[in-house]
């Protein structure tokens, strides 16, 4: 054992009893450790190494096809009070949660490991990180939060006695005595239990082994459980990626930007821009911790050390600093595998070599018309093999940020980019995000998908209540003029022929840079009835020329639209009832009073 922190000790040795293992493991983290699980798991035939010489010291893996993604219909919010919880949560009470799960835990680790993961959110010593204690039985997950947190003795080191966030997690798939393991054991869908319980900062995961579900420091501790405690102690867990843009003059800013998934968060973080003299580097591609510095600004660190990224359409054209992360010491998940031992998928920007797996471990048709990689297959690489990662991607500190981004896919209404006319406008503007879905795509009914702050899946309470924590943060801000501008960007407009009005991708640098402006106080701006917009001169699209950008397009508020856009935010806003924040309901009201 590495520790004398008792507290831990019993925590542990509570969850061995009624868990059952074999062994107990306390993971130090080192290399050596991760290298000799991983080879366990060739070993077994669970897992494949990679080429070596084409992708070195690199892992394949193939989940079960029951255990692809994230389970939000699986996935618990436990307060004691099912209004605490809201409308967007599963709820039950913490106590018939923890007995339904007692149950499935009880003798669940027979015939495994069960290893005990010190990890750290944030770099180790920061004030603003916080300690976790993940027990699992499962090795791959071991593997995948060494990649994705600092992990193992130096944890326990900086914990000393004190006191961890206790994470547990089973595959829920014990083993009889001479029983085969399956290469990735996991429990039916209606046995998978992703519960938080926020009031008592605890996870309790059961079933899964994939992702999200599993990699309890990711969404479950640094989203759920954080967004909890930061609403207790005045700080801000967002689902957000950091970056720091410099201009040519070696100027630096940092923003931190909120999206719903699929609308090219880890491209934006890792964006290569498009016009001379400017310089993206990433702190984070998904999470942000932020809280305000001595000098009144809001401080942000990544609470991550790797990125869990999704790799179908991920290619040198697309984000060739994501690519070049992957060269090595990566895990991969889901995606297809080539006959020279490296991985695919589908635009990877290459044809799959001839009888290339694919992630059912299938000989790959490309005419059968069933993609090679899942499409949420994923990739798991250290955030430290970024081309351009920024050299205070681990400072104790943070870094301060400048403005907030919050954008989705909207082929209609929402402008390339304005500026919110205040904190409580930027609220506002945060809670209504969202992305049209097609009813065909995800089963869902046609419409505008709100997930406000792309934190729809994430927050650790009701919903209400967080925009609420958005309101008092900037009410209670140390100095108002410091709070970052908040802004709403829409790559994804529309003409009425239904084609892109934008590039996107690196040219978002010319977006990026209007906000750069604006916070220098340089850029210029119109006011309008929904913000201040760009005036069409100040958007630079030197080098576009032969692509015919339409920026009055792009740029225009077309009143009709938004009366509409006015009655489905109502709609949305609906659902809270009482709890909404006055504030909200005042801007919503101010909004359609500048517009009839
Ligand atoms: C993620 C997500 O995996 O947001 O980051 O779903
Ligand atoms: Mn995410």
């Amino acid at each position: 054992m590495m520790t004398n922190n008792q507290k831990l000790i019993n925590w542990v040795n509570e969850w061995a009893q009624l868990c059952q293992p074999d062994k107990i493991h306390w993971c130090d983290g080192s290399e050596a450790e991760y290298k000799s699980l991983l080879d366990g798991m060739v070993a077994k035939g669970a897992a494949v190494k990679l080429n070596d010489s084409k992708r070195p010291n690199s892992y394949y893996f193939q989940s079960d096809p029951s255990d692809v993604a994230r389970v939000e219909n699986r996935t618990f919010i436990c307060t004691t009070n099912k209004d605490d919880a809201g409308p967007n949560y599963n709820w039950i009470a913490p106590d018939e949660m923890k007995n339904t799960l007692r149950k499935l835990y009880n003798g669940c680790m027979k015939g495994r490991t069960l290893y005990v993961i010190p990890f750290s959110m944030g770099p180790l010593g920061s004030k603003i990180s916080k300690i976790g204690v993940q027990i699992t039985d499962s090795p791959y997950v071991v593997a995948n939060m060494k990649i994705m947190t600092r992990m193992g003795k130096a944890v326990l080191d900086t914990l000393g006695n004190g006191d961890f966030i206790p994470c547990v997690h089973s595959v829920g798939f014990p083993l009889q005595p001479g029983q085969k393991d399956p290469s990735w054991p996991c429990a039916p869908i209606e046995q998978k239990y992703i519960s938080h319980f926020p009031e008592t900062r605890e996870i309790w995961s059961y079933g899964s082994g994939y992702g999200g579900n599993a990699l309890l420091g990711k969404k479950c501790l640094a989203l759920r459980i954080a967004s909890y405690m930061a609403k207790t102690e005045g700080w801000l867990a967002e689902h957000m990626l950091i970056l720091g843009i410099t201009n040519p003059k070696g100027v630096k800013k940092y923003f931190a930007a909120a999206f719903p998934s699929a609308c090219g968060k880890t491209n934006l973080a890792m964006l290569i821009p498009t016009i001379p003299g400017w310089k993206v580097e990433t702190v984070g591609d998904d999470i942000a911790w932020m809280k305000f510095g001595e000098d009144g600004r809001l401080y942000a660190i990544n609470p991550e050390s790797g990125f869990f990224g999704v790799a179908p359409y991920t290619s040198m054209q697309t984000n060739p600093n994501a690519m070049l992360s992957l060269k090595g010491n990566s895990i991969f998940t889901n995606t297809a595998l080539t006959p020279d031992g490296d991985i695919w998928w589908e635009g990877i920007g290459y044809d799959a070599p001839e009888g290339t797996i694919t992630w059912t471990n299938e000989k790959f048709d490309p005419a059968s018309g069933k993609p090679a990689a899942h499409p949420n297959a994923r990739f798991t690489t250290p955030a430290s093999q970024c081309p351009v990662i920024d050299s205070a991607w681990e400072d104790p500190r943070g870094v301060p940020i400048s403005a907030f981004l919050f954008g989705g896919r909207r082929p209609t209404t929402i402008p390339l980019v304005y500026e919110a006319f205040d904190w409580n406008h930027g609220t506002f503007i945060g809670s209504v995000i969202g992305s049209e879905v097609t009813a065909a795509a995800i089963g869902l009914k046609a419409g505008v998908r709100r997930d406000p702050f792309a934190m729809l899946p994430f927050t650790g309470y009701n919903m209400a209540d967080y925009f609420r924590h958005w309101i008092n943060i900037g009410k209670n801000a140390p100095d108002k003029s410091a709070l970052p501008r908040i802004y709403c960007v829409n790559w994804f407009r529309k003409d009425e022929n239904g084609k892109w009005l934008w590039p996107g991708y690196g040219d978002n640098i010319r977006v990026l840079k209007w906000i750069f402006e604006r916070c220098e106080g340089t850029g210029k701006a119109v006011k309008t009835e929904i913000g201040y917009l760009p005036s069409t001169d100040s958007i630079d699209i030197s080098g576009l020329e032969d692509k015919n950008i339409n920026l009055s397009l792009l740029l225009s508020v077309n009143k009709e639209e938004w009366k509409q856009e006015i009655d489905l935010i109502r709609e949305h806003y609906a659902q809270f009832g009482n709890r909404l924040p006055d504030e909200l309901a005042d801007q919503l009201n101010e909004l359609g009073k500048r517009l009839y």
